[in-house]
């Protein structure tokens, strides 16, 4: 029925002509909401990247003098050393942009936009308005961030986690006066947008999906952003209220995180009663499924590309889709796995060991269907799916030391060490980067009708993987050496000095890695103006957005939405002389001639 209503609606969209600000500012069209969302996130990106730049240059040398950031940041550099407030600052600043206003916002916002109604067939999402709001909000939500760089006492230092009491009053340093306010602000302005887009993804995919395309026709794309919104709608909130909450705190008079006695900043909380674990739990149970909603979006990326560029059907397809939900599922049972050295009774802490080596049962299932769709295939190896050969080989390296930190007893050593910030860096900023690259590559001819040039996009992957490994691989054995997260500088302790050279060593790979990712963006301005212009289906692929124009019209498909006839994934259908037959095509028609019209 909703397909009915849809196409009615139609002959007037594709009629009307629109303002310029109704196109490209306040669009309704989830298309330009997608890029919307990918070029606010670069912006980030790009702060992000340089914030982490700067914290390198002081853990690879520290305390050394650079007089020219002294003159460009004179608060931050004094006499051009940086200061240790300013690195907490940093590394809180550069944690929270990257994981709220990068990749979350990229993968889903960014990809969930542009492809879920094309993948499905529909010609908008179910709420275009709440769409638009849902934008709007992210560029607001990143402004009042940023000011906190500019405020009296600077951007929190609390961290990316923000543990109460640290955030909890401004009593507790630099950073935790309006800084902090304006960090929590910011966080609850985004999770709104972050839950209008979330409730739009799941009814477009329940209620807008054209003529013969049932749930298990979805593309695993589509189906990992149909989970990933519901994983968001559930456990965003609890971070929403949570936040709030420790705002009641902060000017309101409560305590729901202050206990009584506390002494912050010399002084003594009279009031109190709360407790900082409460914090903990509230975030982490956010704030494990978070590390789902980068990862998922991109695993669905990767099977599709692995699929189109191995020219197979994806293995296991069922088994894909139960993995992403079991993942999805079991993600809420493990936050406590951030909490083993908060004094959590040892029952509790083998429960929350159980469930999280349990995630490892459909993530091997996952990287074993990557491979064996790739066995014996005709491989392409297009950028798109180089980044993501490199997403498996990442997400495995990450994943592997996940397994051990997953245990009580070698995470309470390692608790807080860069043995952490090398697991996650894995998982989020390296394997969940490359995938959302995958798709950048692989979506980009749709997005704007040009390719991008293949041998820059060449030169980007195998520049970034080996940098990539050169930054974070290292970081274990600092870790296992004692060298503490969130550290100014490692000299501070004697037992690190010998870490110095492994430090230098990550740094320098580290600018060689954001000079990678700098290719892309070159890539991107050059093939706007001069790439070659792409064809509707330049990838050869099956699913229903490569049967439209690239870039698609306003309302997707011309007078009739597409009808589905098969899976996304018939590659090398025996019998048939093409290598790929689209969605499109009727199941009893000979695939040949009828591939011609998926053209
Ligand atoms: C250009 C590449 C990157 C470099 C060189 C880099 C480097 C660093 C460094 C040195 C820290 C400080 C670790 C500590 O002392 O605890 C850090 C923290 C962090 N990074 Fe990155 N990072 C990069 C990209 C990313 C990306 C893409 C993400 C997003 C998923 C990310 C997420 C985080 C998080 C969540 C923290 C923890 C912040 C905190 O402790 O509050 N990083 N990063
Ligand atoms: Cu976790």
């Amino acid at each position: 029925m909703a397909v009915i209503e849809q196409e009615a609606r139609t002959a007037h969209e594709v009629a009307h002509r629109e303002s310029f600000w109704r196109r490209y500012v306040f669009s309704l069209d989830h298309k330009v909401i997608g890029i919307q969302y990918l070029v606010t996130s670069f912006v980030m990106a790009l702060v992000g990247g340089l914030l982490a730049m700067l914290m390198r240059l002081e853990l690879g040398w520290p305390g050394s003098s650079w007089p020219l950031l002294g003159r460009i940041l004179p608060q931050g550099f004094p006499n051009g050393i940086m200061n240790q407030g300013f690195y907490l600052s940093l590394v809180t600043m550069h944690g929270t942009i990257m994981i709220f206003y990068v990749m979350s916002t990229a993968l889903t916002g960014g990809f969930g936009n542009f492809l879920i109604p094309l993948q499905i067939g529909a010609r908008d999402m179910a709420f275009p308005l709440l769409n638009m709001l849902s934008y709007w909000l992210f560029p607001v939500a990143s402004a009042v961030l940023l000011a906190a760089f500019f405020v009296p006492g600077g951007a929190p230092i609390s961290g990316w986690t923000a543990y109460a009491p640290l955030s909890a009053t401004p009593l507790a340093g630099p950073g935790e006066g309006l800084g902090q306010t304006l960090w929590l602000v910011s966080l609850a302005i985004l999770i709104v947008a972050f839950l209008f887009g979330s409730l739009n993804y799941i009814t477009t995919v329940l209620q807008l999906r054209t003529r013969g395309m049932s749930m298990m026709r979805l593309p695993l794309s589509t189906w990992a952003l149909f989970i990933t919104a519901i994983l968001s709608l559930l456990s965003f909130p609890v971070l929403l209220a949570a936040a709030i909450m420790l705002l009641f705190d902060r000017h309101a008079g409560t305590t729901f995180f202050l206990p009584a006695g506390a002494v912050i900043g010399g002084k003594t909380i009279t009031a109190g009663g709360g407790d900082p674990l409460l914090w903990q739990h509230l975030f982490w149970f956010l704030g494990h499924p978070e590390v789902y909603i980068l990862v998922l979006p991109a695993m669905g990326i990767v099977s599709e590309v692995i699929s189109n560029n191995a020219r197979k059907p994806v293995f296991g397809y069922p088994v894909m889709v139960l993995t992403i939900s079991a993942i999805a599922f079991l993600s809420f049972l493990v936050w406590g796995h951030h909490m083993f050295v908060s004094g959590m009774h040892p029952m509790l802490g083998t429960a929350f060991m159980t469930t999280t080596l349990i995630i490892a049962v459909p993530s091997a299932i996952k990287t074993f269907n990557w491979l064996a769709t790739l066995w014996g295939g005709k491989l392409r190896f297009t950028p798109a799916m180089l980044f993501a050969i490199g997403f498996v080989s990442l997400f495995v390296t990450g994943g592997l030391t996940g397994l051990l930190l997953g245990q009580p007893a070698f995470n309470m050593y390692v608790h807080d060490t860069y043995f952490v910030v090398a697991h996650f860096h894995f998982v989020m900023a390296s394997a969940a980067l490359f995938g959302m690259f995958a798709g950048l590559y692989h979506w980009f001819p749709k997005m704007f009708g040009r390719m991008l040039d293949e041998r820059l996009g060449r030169w980007h992957f195998w520049l970034a993987l080996p940098a990539t490994f050169g930054t974070f691989f290292p970081m274990h054995f600092a870790g296992l050496a004692g060298m503490m997260r969130r550290i100014y500088s490692p000299q501070m302790y004697g037992y690190l000095s010998g870490l110095s050279g492994v430090n230098a060593f990550v740094s320098v790979s580290a600018f060689v890695m954001f000079v990678a990712h700098m290719l892309f963006v070159v890539n991107v301005v050059w093939s706007l103006a001069k790439g070659k212009r792409a064809e509707a289906n330049p990838w050869q692929a099956t699913s229903l957005e490569w049967t439209t124009s690239s870039p698609p019209p306003h309302g997707n498909w011309g007078e009739r939405q597409p009808v589905v006839y098969r899976w996304a994934y018939d590659y090398s259908l025996p019998g048939s002389d093409r290598d790929f037959v689209p969605q499109t095509v009727p199941a009893e028609v000979a695939a040949p001639a009828a591939v011609q019209g998926g053209q």
